[in-house]
This record gives C-alpha cells, sequence and structure tokens, in this order.
C-alpha cells in the first residue's frame, strides 16, 4: 500500500487540518513528519473549533491511528495542552496515538534561545512563532539534540543537563536580556514529559512499514507549506524543515517508491504570516477584506496574516517540488462578491519577464505581472455539490489547472467539515 501526501503549497495555513479531518475516514493512520508547535491546524465540526499543534488531525475520528514521526519536534508543554483539550472532549488519545522515539525534544532553553535569536537580528527577524523550532533543528543537525527515545535511556538527566547547559552559554553570547525562570519552565516540562509517557512511544519507521505491509492506508499530513521549507522557501524566511514531498520521506522512514497520490492545497488567495517577501501582498481594500473574511489570524500565535492575489508562478514552483497530483482549493468562498480577481500569472524581475520562482524575490527586485478574471457573486458557503459552483469559479479553476497542470479535486466553499464539494 502507498502513504498518500496532503500538502501546504503556499506559506502554511492553506486549510491542512481540515482537509486531513475530512478525509480521514479514508485512512487507518494519519502521521506528521515535520514541524512542531508552529503548527496550527484548524478544525470546524459539530459547529465547534479545534486546534491543533503536534497533534495530527485524525485524532476526532474513532478509528484512525495519529503518529507522529521522527521529523517532528516536541514541546511536551504544548502536547500536554494539546491532550488536556483532546481530555475536555472526551477523546481517547491513548489509544490513538503514537510518537516516534526518534522525534526531537524542544527544550525550554531552546524557546529561549529562539527568543534570544530572534531579538538579536531586530528588523531582519524571521518572524518566528517562537516554539523553539529553529534551536531544535539546529540540536539536531547539529548533532546534539536529545530526542523522545532518549527519556526512556538512564542517563537522559544528565545529557539533558549538558545540553541546557550549553544553550545558557549561547544565551549569554547573544547579549539579549531575557526575563525567565528556569526552574520552573524545568518544572512544568518535566511534568508534562511525565505525563506523555502514557502514550506509547514506537520506533516508528517500523511501526509504518509493517503497516504499509499488512495493506493499512496512511497519509501524510505536512504543516507550514512548501515555500517555507527550508531548502525550498523564501530562505531565509523560511521554517527549519522540510516542508515539501521529500520531507515526508525523511520525516516518516517511507521510501519515495512508496509514495502514492500528493495532494496539494492552496488557498483561492495568498497569504503570509511573518516576515520575508510576498510579491503579489495587498496593502489595500481588497487585502482587507482578504484579511477580514477569511479571518487570517495566526492559529498558534493570533498574528495577522499578510494576504494578496493568488501566484500561480509560485504555484506551479510548488506542484513541480512535490509532483502534486490532485489539488485543493480553500476559502474559493471568501473571494464572493469581489468585482475582477487577479492572478499573478509571471514576474518582471529585474526589468525582464520571467515565468519561474527567481532566486532573489524581494519586493524590490521582483513585480508581478497579474492576468484578470471576473469573479463570482455569490455565497458558495451553502453549496453541496459540483453542479451548483457558478461559472465564474469554474472559469477560475479552469485557469489554475491549465496553467499548473494539474487538476482541482476538491473545493472548500466554508471552514466546516461538511463545506466540502468534491469535484
Ligand atoms: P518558526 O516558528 O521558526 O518555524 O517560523 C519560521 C517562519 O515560518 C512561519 N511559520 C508559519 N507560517 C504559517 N503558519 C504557521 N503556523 C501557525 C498558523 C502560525 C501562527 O497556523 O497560523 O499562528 O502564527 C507557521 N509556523 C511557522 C513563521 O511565520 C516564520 O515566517
Ligand atoms: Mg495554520
Amino acid at each position: 500500500m502507498a502513504v498518500n501526501l496532503l500538502l501546504g503549497l503556499q506559506w502554511g495555513d492553506e486549510g491542512k487540518g481540515k482537509i486531513v479531518d475530512v478525509l480521514t475516514s479514508e485512512y487507518d493512520i494519519i502521521a506528521r513528519f515535520q514541524g512542531g508547535p508552529n503548527a496550527g491546524h484548524t478544525l470546524i465540526f459539530d459547529g465547534q473549533k479545534h486546534v491543533l499543534h503536534t497533534i495530527p488531525s485524525g485524532i476526532f475520528h474513532d478509528k484512525a491511528m495519529n503518529l507522529v514521526g521522527n521529523g517532528v519536534v516536541i514541546d511536551p508543554v504544548i502536547f500536554k495542552k494539546e491532550l488536556d483539550n483532546l481530555s475536555k472532549h472526551n477523546i481517547d488519545f491513548a489509544s490513538k496515538l503514537v510518537i516516534s522515539r526518534k522525534a526531537h525534544l524542544i527544550l525550554p532553553t531552546h524557546r529561549l534561545l529562539d527568543a534570544a535569536s530572534e531579538a538579536s537580528k531586530g528588523k531582519a527577524k524571521i518572524g518566528s512563532t517562537l516554539k523553539g523550532i529553529g534551536p531544535t533543528y539546529m540540536d539536531k543537525t547539529g548533532r546534539n539534540g536529545i530526542r523522545i527515545g532518549d527519556t526512556e535511556l538512564a542517563d537522559f538527566k544528565e545529557r539533558y543537563q549538558a545540553l541546557v547547559e550549553k544553550h545558557i552559554k549561547m544565551i549569554d553570547y547573544y547579549g539579549i536580556q531575557l526575563d525567565y525562570n528556569l526552574e520552573e519552565l524545568e518544572e512544568e516540562f518535566f511534568a508534562a514529559l511525565d505525563y506523555l509517557k502514557q502514550i506509547p512511544f514506537v520506533d516508528s519507521e517500523e511501526y509504518l512499514n509493517a503497516a504499509m505491509k499488512a495493506g493499512k492506508t496512511i497519509l501524510a499530513e505536512g504543516a507550514q507549506g512548501s515555500l517555507l521549507d527550508v531548502d525550498f522557501g523564501t530562505y531565509p524566511f523560511v521554517t527549519s524543515s522540510n516542508t515539501t514531498a521529500a520531507g515526508a520521506c525523511t520525516g516518516l522512514g517511507v521510501a519515495p517508491n512508496k509514495i502514492g497520490e500528493v495532494y496539494g492545497i492552496f488557498k483561492a488567495y495568498t497569504t503570509r504570516v511573518g516576515s520575508g517577501p510576498f510579491p503579489t501582498e495587498l496593502f489595500d481594500e481588497n487585502g482587507a477584506t482578504m484579511s477580514k473574511v477569511g479571518h487570517e489570524f495566526g492559529a498558534t500565535t493570533g498574528r495577522p496574516r499578510r494576504c494578496g492575489w493568488l501566484d500561480l508562478v509560485a504555484l506551479k514552483y510548488a506542484v513541480q517540488i512535490n509532483g502534486v497530483t490532485q489539488l485543493m482549493m480553500m476559502k474559493g468562498d471568501v473571494l464572493s462578491g469581489f468585482d475582477t480577481l487577479k492572478v499573478c500569472t509571471s514576474y518582471n524581475y529585474k526589468g525582464e519577464e520571467v515565468s519561474h520562482l527567481p532566486y532573489n524575490i524581494e519586493e524590490h527586485n521582483v513585480t508581478p505581472i497579474y492576468t484578470e478574471i471576473k469573479c463570482w457573486q455569490e455565497d458558495l458557503t451553502k453549496m453541496t455539490s459540483a453542479d451548483q459552483l457558478p461559472k465564474e469559479l469554474n472559469d477560475y479553476v479552469k485557469f489554475i489547472e491549465d496553467f499548473v497542470e494539474v487538476p482541482v479535486k476538491i473545493v472548500s466553499v466554508g471552514p466546516d467539515r461538511k463545506q466540502t464539494i468534491m469535484k
């Protein structure tokens, strides 16, 4: 059996949580392969909103197992809060969740280092969610990290202590005054870590490969988006993991020839939270409308998301890097009532028209070149089948499909599980 992937194709917040939740009934296992509590996956059903950060979005279904893969970084404190929230909703998580022994731990001092690093950058800051993601992946690739499996070892506390001492020296190096009480932070950290032990720690690559052999179906759930990929995103304004398809192989221990469908998810417009280039960003009323109607605020930090037109050059790039086989368009309902829509179909790059994403897409280098498309006026949110979709929306979708050469299979018309149209 193959592993199917679900990936965000923009700068995150495309609506992955909702779609995983919709698709979960078709899968036996939902697996997260990268990122950590910087992610915010919002699910709405039965009139209730749930936000997940580290736990896969299949957790609300009875049947599916949920796996936190080796590529994920885990903050036990945030993880425990997520579990507490599930308990409130009577979700029996202990029987539906497993964690990879090879997943790395975010220590309280990783969060402090993140804060010090960002503060030291001043205006050039990344706009990190400050969850300690960058410093934890730095320790992982620097071969200093602590993994979930290490908590089972006799010398875990010594390893922890050695790393913390190093971190304290690094915080001093930044010369940034941080107000913190390490003792309090550690108390919370170790209590949460103990709590986490009720969830099985597994050799997740074995677990998944055995599941595949047994004919189980697996969906790998991405976090953030392709343009935040540490290699292919708008570096350095990216996150510290591979958010693209290859990240699912390294983040789960699944071979490339085991990947089946690659579902690419995008918004009918574009948003970005945090710093960094965004060629189609809008600073006018159109952008304000997208922000307001689309409730564009970070699900983890509450920060307002920047909004702009759909960038098809960037989308095509993401489709190519990921090998997307099917597209899903989200939030078309937010655009209802716009007069005309613009989609970026090429860039003016230093005076020359280019149809690819150049190395340096900073504002002063790149001006988007737009094609205008008539917008739909109908309220989409009550629509339930493809034959109800307005002609203008179908034209918009067709334009996208022709440009990126991949079909759009799902059109989402609202945040609820039920507001999902299969084409
Ligand atoms: P980090 O925290 O160090 O990985 O941040 C690095 C950059 O990656 C961006 N990033 C995100 N962008 C969109 N959504 C994310 N998740 C949350 C959400 C974000 C939030 O669902 O809304 O609540 O603010 C996410 N996580 C990381 C980040 O903005 C930096 O540009
Ligand atoms: Mg999000």
